[in-house]
């Protein structure tokens, strides 16, 4: 196997919106991230996954694009991110672009000449039909809209404001690869790709995701563009399983280097029912199960996990699966030690750290989610009561990742001097940077160890997952390296639990407990969790 520089990295995932404003607007934007590249790098992190910086009506929050070559204004401007790509690079830090194909902007210049002139050649590089089908928007509605001046309905999987790129078209497949590689001339170290196993879609026949066209024009844009770099490149696939994973990955295959599934966030879901039916309490056995079947059907030779728990339109783990009141700092840290020791690229979301938490939502006034606002729409004209549609957008809804950056105790948790355009949530006097880099016990601390343990410790790529055999609520796995074995366990409750391990601890290679205890003891306290060595 050939290694790469993303097989120990540690990617952090920076929602510009919200990370850290440096001219008082209320709106995080690039100069703001580079001001912070030294707590960054102080982390440890190894490249940094910025969502969209592009110029954008701010429909989606940028994941609505009107210029993929411009930078929009409330972010600053293009010399501000060839500054942000210099300094990241100063520290080791790359960049990686968050690359959204399967739609654009409505304002983009290709879908006003569409409309305005139905002869263009850019009339085609959307999706236009004479009669809707029943395809549902994922963001509720119709996924088509009809446009008045030329007639037709279009195609879009998301908000009015973000029509469906018709990937048929080889004209505007060929533009988007100029695009990419006018970026990767920036130097930039590869793209997060937005939904795209959605480009292969055929409307008429209802496929949406995993059309046959998608690995073929993967395997095209491979060698269109990144192909011959050393770029990371992460596909956004929800519906992916272990096997759709390796076509992806698999370095045979020439795609991508990895992506994200979201089988274990599906059990955030009631099954088969929209994502408003939350789930709060987590199913550990079938985590369990999940987990064991990627970490052991995708291996190294053929294909390469993503690691999350978290991202920008997902609730805050410590709130949805941990305990964000009593065991905060404790479910925070056992979250963080059961992932970024398993086989992966693990991808740490902007908060996560230092355990930020999901914000208590009460009043539609405070939320700003597209997603979340549609939603409510829907529920309220179906009659589902204001008060079920709040505690849903409380436990599940995409703001509560969006909140303001709490830096520091100041006004607006030092985020911005200005009112923040999403509020920040109440608890930022005690759960903040400032704070936790005091705190040699904090969150933070167990992050930059784990970062660290990733570059130090080559066999965390190659060395083989066994699940083990435990009580239900604990989760514990070893990673088998030659005759050297790690124990990496969870305790994933608020009580205590047995030890069923056996055997004796060589080494702590991290705790958020006294791993030597727990094994004399043979007992679990709440949250507690480690890696240790074992004898053998
Ligand atoms: O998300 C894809 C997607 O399917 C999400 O809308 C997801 O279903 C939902 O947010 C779960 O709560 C990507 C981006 O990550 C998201 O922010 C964008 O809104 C979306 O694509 C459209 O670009
Ligand atoms: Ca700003």
């Amino acid at each position: 196997m050939q290694e790469k520089w993303w097989h120990n990295a540690v990617v952090y995932q920076v929602y510009p919106k919200s990370f850290m404003d440096s001219n008082g607007d209320g709106i995080g934007d690039l100069p703001g991230i580079t001001s912070k590249l030294d707590y960054l790098a102080k982390l440890g992190i190894t490249a940094i996954w910025l969502s969209p910086v592009y110029d954008s009506p701010m429909d989606d929050n940028g994941y609505d694009i009107a210029d993929y070559q411009a930078i929009a204004a409330i972010f600053g401007t293009m010399e501000d991110m060839d500054q942000l790509i210099a300094e990241a690079k100063k520290r080791d830090i790359r960049i990686i672009m968050d690359l959204v194909v399967n739609h654009t902007s409505d304002e983009h210049a290709w879908f006003v000449e569409a409309c305005e002139n139905p002869n263009s050649p850019e009339r085609d590089y959307y999706i236009w039909r004479d009669e809707p089908n029943d395809l549902d928007s994922i963001f509720s509605g119709s996924a088509w809209e009809y446009d008045e001046k030329s007639g037709q309905y279009y195609l879009h999987f998301f908000s009015k404001k973000q029509p469906d790129l018709n990937w048929e078209n080889e004209k505007l497949r060929q533009k988007i690869y100029e695009m990419m590689n006018f970026w990767i001339d920036k130097g930039i170290g590869g793209f997060r790709m937005d939904v795209i196993d959605m480009i292969g879609k055929i409307p008429d026949e209802k496929v949406v995701n995993n059309g046959p066209m998608l690995h073929p024009y993967l395997k095209e844009m491979n060698q269109a563009t990144f192909g011959d770099q050393d770029l990371l490149t992460v596909g956004e696939t929800w519906g992916a399983t272990p096997e759709i994973a390796k076509l992806y990955s698999d370095p045979k295959g020439q795609e991508l280097s990895m992506v994200f599934h979201f089988e274990h966030i599906g059990l955030q879901y009631q099954e088969g029912q929209p994502k408003w039916h939350y789930q709060k309490e987590l199913n550990i056995a079938k985590l369990k199960e999940i987990f064991n079947k990627w970490q052991t059907e995708l291996g190294v030779e053929d294909g390469w996990n993503s690691l999350f728990w978290n991202n920008h339109d997902l609730p805050r783990i410590v709130s949805i699966w941990g305990n964000d009141q009593e065991y905060r700092e404790k479910s925070a840290k056992a979250f963080a030690i059961l992932l970024h020791l398993m086989r992966g690229t693990p991808y740490i979301y902007q908060g996560e750290e230092i355990g930020m938490t999901n914000y208590p939502f009460e009043t539609l006034d405070q939320v700003e989610d597209i997603e979340s606002l549609n939603y409510a729409r829907e529920a309220l004209e179906k009659g589902v009561p204001m008060d079920e549609i709040m505690e849903s957008i409380r436990v599940i809804g995409r703001d509560n990742a969006r909140t303001p950056m709490q830096w520091d105790e100041s006004k607006n948790a030092g985020f911005s001097t200005g009112q923040p355009w999403l509020a920040v949530t109440p608890n930022y006097q005690a759960i903040n940077v400032q704070e936790a880099l005091a705190n040699p016990d904090s969150i933070f601390y167990t992050y930059q160890k784990l970062v660290q343990i990733r570059k130090e410790n080559s066999w965390l790529i190659q060395a083989d997952f066994e699940l083990l055999d435990t009580v239900d609520k604990v989760f514990a796995y070893i990673r088998k390296d030659g005759d050297r074995r790690f124990l990496v366990l969870a305790n994933l409750s608020n009580e205590e639990q047995d030890l069923t391990v056996e055997g004796n601890v060589k080494s702590v290679l991290i705790e958020n407990t006294v791993a030597q205890e727990v094994f004399e003891k043979q007992s679990l306290a709440p949250w507690d969790a480690f890696c240790v060595e074992m004898t053998n």
